[in-house]
């Protein structure tokens, strides 16, 4: 489609690019093949999605132990008849089943989940794979890849680093560090057993095996970045071993390897912990702990996104100030299309195309099909909108600079941002 961009063509030039582009799916909880079983998919694993527990366990009165009792055919039985069969499945999580089995060729219509069953029944995984990643146009997703979890651990080191067994190339890796930042008093023995000469008191010797522990990780796995979930109540500066792991480990390492660091603030753990992931909850975070980061380390990369709605304004004018600072996606209970419709035109007005505007935060591959559907939806509608304020001007717009802009914006912002030098 090479014709002027006109009011009338519009529409149908903008969706088009932006089904075009193939996306970089920034945040994942996805696994490559080689790891196994820990990469759920299929029916059962879509219904049974912690989203889906959860909005599940408001209208059941089974108590949270007999639900984890079930197996997952039964606890995938009780939310279909809960939230599809007695109730319209209208909300985000429940729609995004059904877009996904209406995406693959199933008729959601039949409401008969036999058939759906059938389907995945018969799915060799490498395939389907290849199937699901072609639906939803992806080029690739980043995954959460976590040191101190023993079956991934043991993928990494006996697969991959000791048989030299290759990850399927359209998954990347991210270095979480929940566990050694969060729970550092856990954390520093398992170090210590894996050889590290640490000591709780974070001492000079310390911070250098942190270190060495950092550049093993970032050697094996070649992160995309490294990451850590931060509740609500993170602050920055902090008399704490978090802040003094951040600042004297994460830092320095992710300046000295150019890989950056994702800081996903806002979560309250567990807040119901009989729904066990489902069981988090939000609140808002104190934005001047990135503007201490971004401020006080202009030549680190910082990657950010935060969990409140609240915090979204302020992110977006902290990432005027700072070029080190890349806001990414509308995360988890922002991942909904009236949010993501907000927020969306919100960042194109302050940040034009510096921003990546989304991730699915997949946990069960064939989700990516549905989270990829919605959100082009409303990312096209936002831009649609936009382009169209810019003609109203009298700017005269071409097909390719509407390519260029989407590929941005829908993860290519995240590769031309490894490349920056920020001296
Ligand atoms: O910390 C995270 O990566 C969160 O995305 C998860 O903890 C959360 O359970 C999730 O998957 C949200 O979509
Ligand atoms: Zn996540």
């Amino acid at each position: 489609m090479t014709q002027p961009i006109t009011r009338e063509n519009l529409f149908r030039t903008v969706e088009q690019v932006v089904r075009d582009a193939k996306v970089t799916d920034v945040h994942t909880h996805l696994y490559a093949p080689i790891f196994g079983d820990i990469l759920l998919w299929g029916f059962d694993e879509l219904v049974t999605y912690h989203y889906l527990i959860a909005e599940t366990m408001r209208w059941v009165d089974i108590s949270y132990d007999e639900y984890w009792k079930m197996t997952k055919v039964e606890q995938a039985d009780l939310i279909w008849k809960t939230l599809f069969l007695d109730n319209s499945p209208y909300s985000e999580a429940c729609r995004g089943v059904l877009t996904t089995l209406q995406r693959l060729g199933l008729d959601a219509s039949s409401r008969d989940v036999g058939p759906y069953r059938e389907f995945f029944a018969g799915k060799q995984l490498e395939d389907y794979v290849d199937q699901v990643f072609d639906v939803a146009n992806l080029e690739c997703v980043v995954m959460t890849n976590d040191p101190f979890d023993p079956k991934e651990r043991s993928v990494w080191l006996e697969k991959i680093k000791k048989a030299g067994e290759k990850v399927d190339p359209r998954f990347r890796a991210a270095l979480r560090l929940d566990m050694l930042l969060i729970n550092w008093d856990q954390s520093w023995h398992q170090l210590k057993e894996w050889g590290f000469d640490v000591t709780p008191d974070l001492n000079d010797r310390t911070v250098e095996e942190v270190q060495r522990f950092l550049r093993e990780w970032i050697e094996l796995m070649n992160p995309v970045y490294m990451a850590v979930s931060l509740p609500y109540d993170f602050e920055l500066p902090e008399k704490s071993a978090r802040a003094e792991l951040i600042e004297k480990c994460i830092v320095p390492v992710s300046r000295e390897t150019n890989v950056p660091f994702a800081l996903m603030v806002g979560v309250k753990r567990q807040l119901n912990p009989g729904l066990r992931d489902a069981g988090d909850g939000v609140g808002k975070m104190n934005i001047a702990s990135i503007d201490y980061l971004c401020s006080k380390y202009p030549h680190n990369k910082f990657l950010v996104t935060l969990l409140a709605r609240e915090n979204q304004h302020e992110l977006a004018v902290l990432a005027r100030k700072f070029r080190n600072l890349m806001p990414f996606g509308c995360w988890w209970f922002l991942n909904n299309p009236s949010l993501i419709e907000e927020i969306t035109k919100m960042r194109l007005e302050l940040l034009g195309t510096s921003v990546i505007l989304q991730h699915s935060d997949a946990r069960v591959l064939d989700q990516l099909i549905y989270k990829w559907e919605h959100s082009r939806r409303i990312i096209t509608q936002v831009l649609v909108e936009k382009y169209q304020d810019l003609m109203a001007t009298g700017w005269v717009l071409t097909e390719a600079e509407i390519r260029r802009d989407v590929d941005k914006l829908m993860g290519g912002n995240l590769w031309s941002f490894l490349e920056r030098e920020f001296n």
